[in-house]
């Protein structure tokens, strides 16, 4: 057992475990909301602090970009400028170049990308992403990787998984250099042809490295074949060290990870529907702008006892999302992230009572069949 993960219970592939930090012990399963720049967006610290989350994602392409490195280094690292004092992981990069930036050009050196802001033109190696991981100060860090859509050749996703290799093997020889700061994890790819991951799970083991993710998942494939693919390279990566799905935030999509013994996952959507209006319930997602709520003085969820919850009537909600008050942002971030934390204890404690598939089930069957 590696000293940073404890595996405490399992039930059948789920696992219940305790990742120790720096800045504090994370419980898994855990679901890591996304704070690209250093924050929640539209969330203050104070209240993320108050559901107890103790590790969120910020990006490391988009920090780069803007506030840069050289603000980042002066202030002290993210930790320090952003009064975020639980844990950071950061993400390397390596997804934002294929999402965000149209045109980035991958080498065997590193890849060429113009900026999502003002077009300028940037290089980026596997060692410049460890260096900017270090600055920012994150306690988990990513390899760069590529991460490839849904319909290419095997060849394409050969060579995309070969140089995702030797960049994971450039990225441990910098972190090694550079003091061996936080927890580098390494990301398998290979596309949708299971020879190829196995091969990326199986050359990235070889690496020793502290926590393994499995990239190039949820990229626009279809349902099924996620859930074939997760419980296919799941079982692949090292049983004693975290495993991480990146990008991934839908219950149904946690709950398949989770069964195949997935322990960590991120993903923007529980803050994104917020934003759109979109409320995450045990009976479903509610979209607060629907007629039907007009005259409904309820509140989302008697049970939650988020802000939103705490206070206002769903009518009233819906008159602040169509109204365009800001504050209706907050409200249904603080309600969503709400919900992943009362959603997540629940998956932790099926686990440790050995009824993780009946929850499952019973949870699918409230939250995708309800007639709310
Ligand atoms: N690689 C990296 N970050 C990611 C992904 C990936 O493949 C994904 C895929 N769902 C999300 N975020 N580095
Ligand atoms: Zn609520």
């Amino acid at each position: 057992m590696s000293n940073h993960f404890t595996l405490l219970s399992s039930d059948n592939n789920a696992r219940r475990g305790i990742l120790h930090l720096p800045q504090g012990d994370v419980q898994t399963p855990v679901f890591m909301p996304v704070g690209t720049v250093g924050a929640m967006k539209a969330l203050h610290h104070d209240r993320l602090e108050e559901l107890n989350y103790q590790l969120i994602l910020a990006n490391t392409y988009h920090l780069y970009l803007r506030p840069g490195l050289d603000l980042l280094k002066n202030m002290g690292g993210l930790p320090a400028f952003s009064t975020w004092s639980k844990n950071f992981l950061t993400d390397s990069g390596g997804f934002q170049f294929f999402s965000l930036s149209k045109f980035a050009k991958f080498t065997e050196e590193g890849v060429k990308f113009s900026s999502h802001i003002d077009g300028s033109k940037h290089f980026f190696t596997p060692e410049m992403a460890v260096d900017a991981q270090n600055i920012i100060g994150s306690h988990i860090k990513m390899v760069l990787d590529v991460c490839t859509p849904p319909d290419i050749s095997e060849k394409k996703a050969y060579q995309a998984h070969l140089l995702t290799l030797d960049w994971a093997k450039r990225c441990k020889q910098q972190w090694e250099l550079t003091g061996s700061n936080g927890l580098l994890f390494g990301i398998i790819q290979g596309n949708f042809y299971k020879d190829l991951r196995r091969l990326s799970a199986d050359s990235l083991a070889e690496l020793n490295l502290p926590g393994y993710a499995i990239g190039g998942l949820s990229v626009g494939e279809e349902k099924h074949v996620f859930k074939e693919f997760v419980h296919f390279t799941t079982p692949l990566l090292p049983h004693n060290k975290p495993r991480y799905v990146m990008g991934i935030g839908t219950p149904d999509y946690i709950l398949q990870a989770v069964e195949a013994g997935v322990d960590m996952f991120d993903c923007v959507y529980p803050t994104r529907v917020a934003r759109n209006g979109a409320a995450m319930t045990f009976d479903g997602l509610l979209s607060l702008k629907n007629e039907r709520f007009m005259k409904d003085s309820s509140p989302i969820d008697p049970e939650c006892d988020c802000s939103a919850c705490r206070r206002y009537s769903k009518s009233y909600l819906r008159h602040l999302i169509k109204a365009k008050e800001i504050n209706a942002l907050t409200l249904l971030t603080d309600h969503n992230l709400t919900f992943m934390k009362r959603f997540m204890i629940q998956v932790r404690q099926s686990i440790e009572d050995k009824t993780f598939l009946t929850y499952k089930q019973q949870f699918l069957h409230q939250y995708y069949n309800s007639s709310l």
